[in-house]
């Protein structure tokens, strides 16, 4: 497959020369190959004229479409500018941007010139960009002056000002206009723009080894601080052409939208590289599903005639909620499979997915995978047509993927009927190959955890049939509408507010978004401030610090956590007062001070 799927600038030797429990991947030594040459070049050999991207931008009916002609055009323009920047092999460079052509051309002229991207999702703030700035040191920041999103203007440029201010690392800041507006410059800044109109259309793809790491991305984990993993340039292009092509059936001349935000892998995988990779049409999607009005999706369904659809289970629930009749006004046609994934794609959503938007005629793939996979590990398809596909879980392992479900005494469980720890048993070319400057952090979460076994850190379920169902993290990662938290992140922030002695959160079932954010805090003893501004705060420095989207959708101030004696927050106790189970809260003897239970769930009941 690597050869057929893939062009070489040097062939390699070997396929693989890996060490689960040593945690050494080597895919494809000796062998060498830009990305973008494979994503852009060879197409536009064949077929210059081919759409390779529509922008299918935030107001509907204005629509602009890049040939990968035009995308090699602007990809090289980028990749001279940077390279006249001093930027080369190896260097990291953060991109800031919404969706869009030309954040898709930094992408691509990173890759061109070997450089590391690190693209950060333009909704997180200032300090969680400089955070992810400083921990890889990066030398640029690519950004625009304004992002527009559901009819209303983000203020990019001034999140990059504040966030490059803590960054000595930085040596410029590219910024491209999208709105045209007039934003202050500051000493770093200079117009992309400007210095693309003077630049070379032409420029040679940098000859990258197999195993060189291509781009970084962070995802959150059950600690504080998130972590940067690190991909690899010839195993992760191949597993993501290989899993786009066959779970989404797709071929050129398809027009395939992903509709997830190039700040997460999805974006990486499934917007940008499997689909380039494979030449077809990809739709680089800019707006929100429920603007102008919950119809949008499908829409553009009609309006671009698109035969591949892959959004968030969270997106769908919003969608259900506004009605039957908005799938029902466009002529959805055109629609052959229909993709999910970031969490569990529910029964009920799962039925409305087919019948409503699928006309019960397409393919459902409910795709599991993560940050750290590269691409698609468990989903329906690919499998013979008319292999049966059921709701509720993502089914079988892709090709190469040998799943294995492991107990709480590291032993693996056979046969089925069974549930527990989510590991896979054998490299794969698409895994993340370690963490930006943390390797024994990649070993101790991922290979150390059980020795032999890459872990997921999801639990599941293995049907009597065989199939795979995932039953959620096992770890302190949450997932609010499928954006990755980890519950330490959010403590964190809170922590800093002055009047606060302690906090805990946790996930609780929420009905749109998956989970939603529930907050226990804990007053210093002195404290005099009154409670609703105390949760006011909270929730900006929470906003601050991280994102919007991982702001509490519960605050609840209470006197004391329910601690082991050993010090430990007894979270189990929490989420079911949360979760409303106040029944079911079990043994709570252990407890240092059990009456603290109690109270807390008084407090629960008269703030509900
Ligand atoms: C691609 C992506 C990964 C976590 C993963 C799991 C959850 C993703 C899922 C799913 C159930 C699915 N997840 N797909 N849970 N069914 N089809 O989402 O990556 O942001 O790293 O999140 O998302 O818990 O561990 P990432």
């Amino acid at each position: 497959m690597a050869k057929s799927k893939l062009r070489w600038q040097q062939l390699f030797d070997k396929v693989q020369q890996c060490d689960m429990e040593k945690g050494q991947f080597s895919w494809f030594s000796n062998g060498s190959l830009n990305i973008s040459d494979n994503c852009i070049d060879r197409h536009v050999e064949s077929n210059p004229d081919q759409t390779a991207l529509i922008w299918e931008k935030d107001e509907p009916g204005t629509e602009e479409r890049v040939s990968y002609k035009e995308l090699l055009d602007m990809t090289c323009r980028v990749a001279n500018v940077l390279k006249g920047h001093g930027i080369s092999k190896g260097d990291r460079v953060a991109i800031y941007m919404p969706n869009s052509p030309l954040a898709v051309a930094s992408m691509l002229a990173c890759m061109r010139i070997g450089a590391v991207h690190s693209v950060v999702f333009a909704g997180f703030s200032a300090e969680a960009l400089a955070t992810r700035i400083q921990d890889a040191s990066c030398v640029a920041v690519i950004t625009t002056d304004q992002a527009v999103r559901g009819g209303k203007i983000i203020e990019l440029k001034k999140m990059v000002d504040s966030a490059v201010e803590q960054c000595p690392s930085v040596r410029n800041v590219f910024v491209a206009s999208r709105t045209g507006a007039d934003v202050p410059y500051q000493s770093k800044d200079v117009s992309l723009d400007k210095l693309m109109e003077q630049a070379d259309t032409s420029c040679p793809a940098e000859q990258m080894e197999s195993e060189d790491p291509s781009f970084m991305l962070y995802t959150s984990g059950s600690t504080g601080k998130p972590k940067g993993l690190l991909h690899s340039t010839a195993g992760y292009l191949l597993y993501v052409a290989l899993t786009h092509q066959a779970v989404f059936n797709c071929s050129p001349g398809d027009v395939y939208a992903c509709v997830a935000d190039i700040g997460w892998i999805t974006g990486h995988s499934y917007v940008v590289y499997g689909p380039l990779s494979n030449g077809v049409t990809s739709v680089l999607f800019e707006s929100i599903p429920t603007y102008p009005d919950p119809g949008r999706y499908w829409e553009m369904v009609e309006r671009l005639k698109v035969n591949q659809f892959y959004t968030a289970p969270t997106a769908i629930r919003l969608l259900i909620k506004a009605g039957d009749s908005w799938p029902q006004k466009y002529n959805l046609s055109s629609l052959r499979t229909l993709g999910c994934v970031g969490e569990p794609l529910n029964h009920e959503a799962w039925e409305w997915y087919n019948k409503f938007v699928g006309q019960s005629r397409c393919d459902i793939v409910d795709t599991w995978w993560q940050t750290e996979t590269g691409g698609i590990c468990i989903t329906p398809r690919p499998s013979e047509s008319g292999a049966e596909i059921l709701p509720g879980m993502p089914m079988r392992p892709f090709f190469g993927i040998e799943p294995a479900l492991l107990d709480s005494q590291q032993r693996e469980l056979i046969g089925n009927d069974v549930t527990g720890s989510l590991c896979i048993k054998k490299p794969w070319p698409g895994m993340a190959r370690s963490i930006y400057g943390d390797h024994e952090r990649f070993l101790d979460t991922y290979l150390r955890p059980f020795p032999g076994y890459y872990f997921s850190g999801d639990g599941a379920h293995r049907h009597s049939n065989g199939y795979y169902q995932i039953t959620g993290r096992t770890d302190d990662v949450i997932n609010v509408s499928g954006h990755r938290l980890g519950t330490a992140e959010v403590e964190d922030a809170m922590d800093e507010h002055e009047s606060v002695a302690e906090t805990a959160v946790i996930g609780t079932p929420h009905e749109v978004k998956g989970e939603g954010i529930y907050a226990f805090i804990v007053l210093k003893d002195e404290s005099t401030e009154d409670e609703n501004k105390v949760k006011m705060e909270l929730k900006e420095m929470v906003a601050v610090n991280i994102a919007k989207f991982a702001v509490p959708d519960h605050i609840l101030i209470v006197p004391g956590l329910p601690k082991t004696r050993s010090g430990k927050i007894m979270r189990r106790i929490l989420r079911k007062i949360a979760g409303g189970e106040l029944s079911a809260l079990g043994d709570v003897s252990t407890l240092a001070d059990p009456s603290v239970v109690e109270v807390i769930v008084k407090l629960h009941v008269v703030a509900r």
